[in-house]
């Protein structure tokens, strides 16, 4: 729930895949689900609180920079906290090369949260409605046969910002162009088999993954890594 209050209202034409969302657990009771995220500040002593964030301690009270306008930190902290969700696919290519543990691997040790998987023969109106800003391309057709051809691997991507990151991790269109350590600089040649999808906006973030996945596909839930990862 802390999710949709900083999202807000889903987006017009598609409900909110943050809406769509059930809790998964495999524990036998939510109540005895340890809720790190909420309570870690009062029960885990390696952690230290974060209140002093939403409050403004002078550090020299006579000072005169005092009487400058302040920064409304509230606001400044939420902005910096903003979750946003990613869609990624594994392309049939990716999928015929065997490479699908090793593209997930990646969005996986980066440490962002997996909230959506599945192996999924594309259609060709969903390929059509997923590019339909290219529509006016030449290489449309071919890249809506190249999308059909075999199964892809959907898969929907939870953090702070996740969208930007994945666009770095997955790196250039044009595989020939990207950076060695990128997915595409390492594991392909041609813009046309360039293996991997990620969203380009947090906007797209969100209608891709409501576009992808149905309701009840998606699971919120809190990794046990959580406190690992962000203090
Ligand atoms: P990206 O996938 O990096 O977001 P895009 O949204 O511009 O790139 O294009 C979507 C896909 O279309 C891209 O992954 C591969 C294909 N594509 C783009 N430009 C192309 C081109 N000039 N020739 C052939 N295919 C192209
Ligand atoms: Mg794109």
């Amino acid at each position: 729930m802390e999710t949709v209050a900083v999202f807000g209202g889903a987006s017009p034409g598609f409900p909110s895949s943050l809406q769509r969302r059930r809790s998964c657990s495999s524990l036998p009771s939510a109540h005895h689900k340890p809720n790190l995220r909420a309570h870690h500040h009062h029960q885990l002593s390696a952690f230290p609180s974060s209140l002093h964030l939403f409050s403004y301690f002078p550090a020299r009270p006579h000072a005169r920079t005092l009487s400058k306008p302040r920064i409304f930190l509230p606001h400044l902290v939420a902005s910096l906290e903003q979750v946003d969700e990613t869609y990624i696919m594994v392309k049939p290519d990716g999928v015929q090369r065997g490479l699908v543990g090793e593209i997930i691997s990646r969005f996986e040790k980066k440490g962002f949260k997996l909230t959506g998987l599945k192996l999924f023969q594309c259609p060709q109106d969903l390929a059509e409605e997923h590019y339909k800003d290219l529509k006016g391309k030449s290489f449309f057709p071919k890249l809506i046969d190249y999308i059909v051809s075999g199964p892809v691997v959907c898969m929907a991507w939870e953090g702070v910002g996740v969208v930007a990151a994945a666009r770095k991790l997955i790196g250039a269109t044009n595989p020939l162009q990207a950076e060695p350590g990128t997915i595409r600089g390492d594991l392909a040649v041609q813009t046309g088999r360039n293996v991997v999808h990620g969203s380009d906006s947090p906007e797209n973030g969100k209608r891709e993954i409501a576009l992808w996945f149905k309701e009840g596909e998606l699971c919120q839930w809190t990794p046990v890594q959580a406190p690992w990862l962000r203090e």
